[in-house]
């Protein structure tokens, strides 16, 4: 949704061609059509291997001609064919100060840690996880008494600037 606000309210030049998912209930869905922007579903169920389902992803994502593709709560770990297809114009946003917290549940381990500050990361997409080139960070403070899930709030909120920040910067 904050991508689909920068584009309308001009913070990016390119425009969105269109919004896939793996899953049919994603509610990104329903925002893109609500945009007039196309929607495409993929259900990794419907394939008996990650490579099978990977090479159905690819073509869709092809049939759209994309010079950027933006993964956004996109959780399945993606083959290195269909990294290298995408190599260069893959990117992910990702709930951590990168390379600190790789993986998943990255709010509760930075508490975990006695981090005092943490945030999120916007990266090229490589075969390995969430090891990519950072193109930009966002940064706040850890409160002492924070939960998780008020820092995934507050992390939050930086990534819907941050996102449509570095779209900007890889449209330009
Ligand atoms: N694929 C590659 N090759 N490289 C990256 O850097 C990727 C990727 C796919 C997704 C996003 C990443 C994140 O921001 C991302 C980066 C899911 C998992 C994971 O363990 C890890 C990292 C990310 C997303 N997925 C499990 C799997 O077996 C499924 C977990 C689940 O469904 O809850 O695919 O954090």
């Amino acid at each position: 949704q904050a991508l689909i606000e920068a584009r309308e309210s001009g913070r990016f030049s390119g425009s969105i061609v269109g919004v896939i998912s793996n899953k049919a209930s994603a509610f990104g869905l329903e925002r893109a059509q609500h945009h007039g922007i196309a929607t495409r579903v993929v259900e990794h169920t419907h394939f008996a291997s990650r490579e099978a389902f990977d090479e159905a992803l690819q073509q869709t994502i092809d049939a759209f001609e994309p010079g950027l593709v933006i993964l956004a709560g996109f959780m399945r770990i993606l083959s290195n064919e269909f990294v290298g297809h995408f190599q260069g114009r893959l990117i992910n946003i990702h709930p951590s100060l990168l390379p600190k917290f790789k993986g998943l549940n990255t709010h509760a381990r930075a508490i975990e840690a006695g981090e005092t500050q943490h945030g999120c990361s916007v990266h090229y997409v490589t075969p390995e996880l969430d090891s990519g080139a950072v193109i930009a960070q966002a940064k706040t403070d850890i409160a002492t008494n924070e939960s998780p899930e008020s820092l995934s709030e507050k992390v939050q909120a930086l990534e819907h600037q941050l996102y449509p920040y570095c779209v900007g910067l890889l449209c330009s």
